[in-house]
Formats: C-alpha cells, sequence, structure tokens
C-alpha cells in the first residue's frame, strides 16, 4: 500500500514557528541594509538605466538565504538576485512537491538608494512553482518595513499582524470603503520607458474614478498597507513573485481580495487587492485598461 505522501503545506503549530523564522530573518536583514546604507551603497543597473541593484541587494540575500538554509536546509529558494528559477531543494525526492522561499533582499531599491523612507524585505514560504502563474501560493509571509522597524507578517489560516518595533503585535484588517470613488489606491510603475508611458495612459483613465493614487515604490509595502486600511486598493502590472509573495498573503489573511486581471491568477502581468468593499469595483476598472499595459509586453 502506497504511504500516504508528507502533507506540503505543514500544520499550524508548524506554520507558526515557520512565520517567526520569516519575521526574525526580514528583521535582521531589514536592520543590516539600514546599517550598512551609508557606508555600501556601490550601485549597477539591470534592464534599464533605471533598474538598479546596489550591492546591498546582494549582501542582503546572501544574509537571508544563509539564514534560511541554516533553518531549513530542505526548501528551495528564490531569490530577486537570482533572476533563475528556483533552485532544487537539496533532498527532494522525484515527484516529491517543494516549499520555496522566495525573496526580494530590497523591496523599493530606487527609494532606498534616494533614501526615500519607504523600502522593505519581503520574505515569502510559498508551495508550488513561483515561476508559474496559478501554480503556486504563500503559506507564510513576512514584510519588514525597513525604516519604521516594524514587521508586517501572516500565516495560511492565521490572520495579519504587524510586529511593533517593540516587540508588541497588532492585528491587521483592510478598509471597510464600498465606494471606489472616494477610494485611495496605491499603483506603481515598471523600469522600461514605454512600458511606464503606457501605465501612465491606464492610469489616466482610472484616476478620474478614485479619490487619489499613492505611489509608494515598494509594492511590499503598497500591499501591506491594503492589509491595513491605509489604502483601500492597490493595482500594479509588472511586477514579480518576489514583490508580492509575502503581501498577498498578508492582503489575504486581514480579509482582503488578490487577483490578477481578467479573472487570472496575480503574475508579473497583473495584481490587484482591495477590501471586499471595493475589490469588485476596482478589478471592473483595472481589467478595463490592462490591455493598454499589455500592448507589445510578451505575456508570461
Ligand atoms: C519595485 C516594486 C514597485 C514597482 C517598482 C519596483 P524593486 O521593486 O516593489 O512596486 O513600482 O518599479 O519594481 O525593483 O524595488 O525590488
Amino acid at each position: 500500500m502506497t504511504e500516504n505522501p508528507t502533507p506540503l503545506v505543514p500544520d499550524d503549530a508548524e506554520l507558526a514557528r515557520l512565520e517567526a523564522l520569516a519575521v526574525d530573518v526580514a528583521a535582521e536583514a531589514a536592520r543590516f541594509v539600514v546599517d550598512r546604507r551609508a557606508v555600501e551603497l556601490e550601485v549597477t543597473t539591470k534592464s534599464s538605466d533605471v533598474d538598479i541593484v546596489t550591492v546591498m541587494d546582494s549582501r542582503s540575500q546572501e544574509l537571508i538565504a544563509r539564514r534560511l538554509r541554516e533553518a531549513r536546509p530542505q526548501d528551495a529558494f528564490f531569490g530577486e538576485e537570482d533572476a533563475a528559477a528556483p533552485e532544487a531543494p537539496s533532498d527532494s525526492g522525484p515527484g516529491e512537491g517543494r516549499l520555496t522561499w522566495v525573496v526580494d533582499p530590497i523591496d523599493g531599491t530606487v527609494n532606498y538608494l534616494y533614501g526615500y523612507p519607504q523600502y522593505a524585505v519581503s520574505v515569502a514560504l510559498v508551495e508550488g512553482d513561483p515561476t508559474v502563474p496559478g501554480r503556486w501560493r504563500p503559506i507564510v509571509g513576512a514584510v519588514a518595513d525597513a525604516v519604521a522597524g516594524v514587521v508586517h507578517h501572516a500565516r495560511l489560516g492565521g490572520g495579519a499582524h504587524t510586529r511593533r518595533a517593540d516587540g508588541t503585535e497588532t492585528g491587521l484588517a483592510v478598509s471597510e470603503a464600498t465606494d471606489l470613488a472616494t477610494s485611495l489606491v496605491a499603483t506603481g510603475f515598471g523600469y522600461d520607458a514605454a512600458k511606464r508611458r503606457r501605465q501612465a495612459l491606464a492610469l489616466a483613465e482610472i484616476v478620474s474614478h478614485i479619490r487619489d493614487i499613492r505611489r509608494g515604490g515598494s509594492a511590499a509595502l503598497d500591499l501591506c498597507h491594503v492589509a491595513a486600511g491605509r489604502v483601500d486598493g492597490y493595482y500594479e502590472m509588472g511586477i514579480n513573485p518576489w514583490d508580492m509573495a509575502a503581501g498577498w498573503l498578508v492582503v489575504t489573511e486581514a480579509g482582503g481580495t488578490l487577483t490578477g486581471a481578467q479573472g487570472e491568477p496575480p503574475s508579473t502581468d497583473c495584481v490587484i487587492a482591495a477590501g471586499p468593499g471595493v475589490y469588485a469595483e476596482l478589478a471592473a476598472l483595472v481589467d478595463g485598461v490592462v490591455d493598454i499595459v499589455r500592448e507589445g509586453t510578451p505575456r508570461a
């Protein structure tokens, strides 16, 4: 008789331990990037002159990978600075599922370069393959707001909370807004100038239907602002699995909904997040303009 495969999603007690690990690692890396900012800001560019990476992105990812491998050698690791497919788990058997740590060592890299106080470290543990839209989901997430010194975190079924700098915890809940016309919505723009122009054209169709826009520069923090009710919704076309993985779970465990556009799963194509009172209105509005941005963009 074949044995039942080991359940991929651990029980709540183990998930709580993994959530605590994610919080501690994200908080340590956030302290590290803040403390070292003044001395190690060597910058290089990636996809464009404005798509930058600092040596601290790499140093932060090295620190996070080391801590996670020490604690969880059986898991795969997928970080922004790898820009490659997730590493295979060290001891995965053929056909076994995998848990993968999906990490953005500094989300809001341009803000970090400028000292604009909106950058974070995002650490998530996901089930499935984070490179295939619709084939993965976060089960633990932690977003360390590096400047505020707090960590927004969640585990599947465990709610969403913020660990304050003094160690106390407070629960998170999305806003109760029910009217999009008076809702505050966060968004962002990509590093490619032509795509940024299309994103601005899409925004031009949206902005008269909402209260106002906020552009913070960190998707991970934007999603946590949705979870905390500091904005009523968020959408963006062009963010990556490492930008969204932890914030996704913080939003849904805070009572929000997070999807892609036109009923698709969240992906680099589009992410939409909001509380239950305005999600449908916001999604319908974004669905109507997403093709403006997609034009000329190879679909993932
Ligand atoms: C950033 C995202 C943000 C987006 C920026 C950038 P990075 O990630 O978090 O939402 O608007 O263009 O992609 O590059 O700082 O890790």
